[in-house]
């Protein structure tokens, strides 16, 4: 017997980008229910991205999120690119007059889901079998089981804000949907440590042997990341050999500052670019993951799924309080236009930064080539800069 609901918009996923918009849409008065597969302590505890744009500190803050944001985040004006040992500060706030926030992704879903919580939105965490369903009907609906129990949920729109394993944009017919992929040869093997930072800034290094990354989430935690082959095994990186090959990577002077310690958490990411079109179909609407992936390398991933999720929002609450579709029929259309941009940004910033076993000599001249004229010339360090502070909106 299905428990059938009724509500305005269905949001498929609690990550970031559906808890962001459930409570965007909450302050404007429409009613969500959000569902997802995994619990509150599985989705909180996932170690992910740890750089915020400003634009997405405004829209935590607008969605009344900002205040721990606002007491714990460190704010950043600049970073260090490396390459074969020179090190050159991309001055953000002197290119742009804007910076960068450090605030873990763990802590920014925390925030968010202790808000829903508090003003009773509705979800169904632990749901199985979830599938969006009448995408083109006036009513779709988004069916799933929960507790042993078939649910359906009709709603007026759905929001596919399940990541790229997510079913939304699977539900997309083939003959409508086109992806756009590139896999990169390597993967990124990250830790963290309760050890201050080796640095008050983040260093990207391009070395030899391999990328490495220094980051942090305070002043007395570090995230550390090396690029690494894509069949690596985590079990042949104990402790000491990552702080030996981070080391190595970061060039004995910064590393004379490291502070290693005991590993907390360990993982291997794969490093893909991604982009799936459109992203509307109907009444389903994809956000985030659901629709395009980005290398970490720019700090992307999030405040993507941030910048999406502004510009859902906006579309929904102008169809649902001002009565003008204006927005929604153009959504798929705008964010698809600033998606590339990012993913431009992203690829770009990745092909400099990291070591292709393919690269022929040409090209890592190439790449020597280009990070010299990114630290000689301010229009160069400008354009990167730009970037990683988040271009605008629209
Ligand atoms: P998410 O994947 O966060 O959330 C999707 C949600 O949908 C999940 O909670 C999932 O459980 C749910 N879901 C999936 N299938 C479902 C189903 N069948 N039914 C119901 N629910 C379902 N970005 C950075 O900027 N910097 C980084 O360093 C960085 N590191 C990353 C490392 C890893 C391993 C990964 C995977 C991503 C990383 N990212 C990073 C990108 C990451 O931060 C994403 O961009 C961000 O989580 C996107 O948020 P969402 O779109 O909400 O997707
Ligand atoms: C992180 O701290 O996890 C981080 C920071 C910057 C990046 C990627 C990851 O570009």
């Amino acid at each position: 017997m299905t428990r059938t609901l009724r509500t305005q918009v269905a949001v498929i996923g609690a990550g970031p980008a559906g808890l962001l918009l459930s409570q965007l849409l909450a302050g404007a008065g429409i009613e969500t229910v959000v569902i997802d597969r995994k619990d509150r302590a599985y989705i909180e505890g996932r170690i992910r991205a740890g750089v915020l744009e400003q634009g997405t500190v405004d829209a935590l803050s607008e969605a009344g999120v900002g205040d721990r944001l606002h007491r714990e985040g460190l704010i950043h004006h600049g970073f260090d690119l490396c390459f074969d040992g020179d090190r050159h500060r991309i001055d953000l706030r002197g290119l742009t007059g804007k910076s960068v926030t450090v605030y873990g992704q763990t802590e920014v879903t925390k925030d968010l889901f202790e808000r829903r919580f508090a003003q009773a939105q509705q979800f169904f965490l632990g749901a199985s079998d979830t599938r969006p369903e009448g995408l083109k009907d006036t009513r779709p609906s988004v069916h799933f089981t929960h507790k042993g129990r078939q649910i359906a949920v009709e709603a007026d729109f759905i929001a596919g804000c399940d990541g790229f394993h997510g079913p939304s944009r699977q539900a997309i017919p083939p003959e409508v949907l086109r992806t756009f992929e590139r896999v990169y040869p390597f993967g990124w093997l990250g830790i963290m440590v309760e050890r201050p930072p080796v640095s008050h800034e983040l260093i990207y290094a391009n070395h030899a042997r391999g990328f490495a990354l220094a980051s942090m989430r305070s002043q007395t935690r570090s995230r550390y990341y090396l690029q690494c082959g894509m069949q690596e095994n985590i079990a042949d990186w104990p402790d000491e050999r990552f702080w030996e090959e981070l080391s190595l990577r970061l060039g004995s002077d910064t590393a004379a500052s490291l502070q290693t310690g005991a590993s907390f958490e360990k993982s291997i990411a794969p490093l893909r670019s991604f982009v799936a079109e459109p992203m509307r179909y109907g009444n389903l609407f994809l956000a985030g993951d659901a629709a395009h992936i980005v290398p970490p390398t720019g700090a992307k991933g999030l405040n993507l799924a941030v910048a999406d999720v502004r510009l859902l929002s906006r579309a929904l609450i102008a169809h649902y309080l001002d009565h003008n579709d204006h927005y929604i029929d153009t959504y798929s259309q705008a964010v698809l236009s600033r998606v590339w941009k990012v993913e431009r940004f992203s690829w770009q910033l990745s092909t400099l930064m990291h070591q292709f076993p393919e690269n022929s000599p040409f090209e890592q001249r190439m790449q020597r080539a280009e990070f010299d004229y990114i630290t000689g010339s301010e229009a160069a360090a400008r354009s990167i800069a730009e970037n990683y502070v988040g271009l605008p909106l629209e």
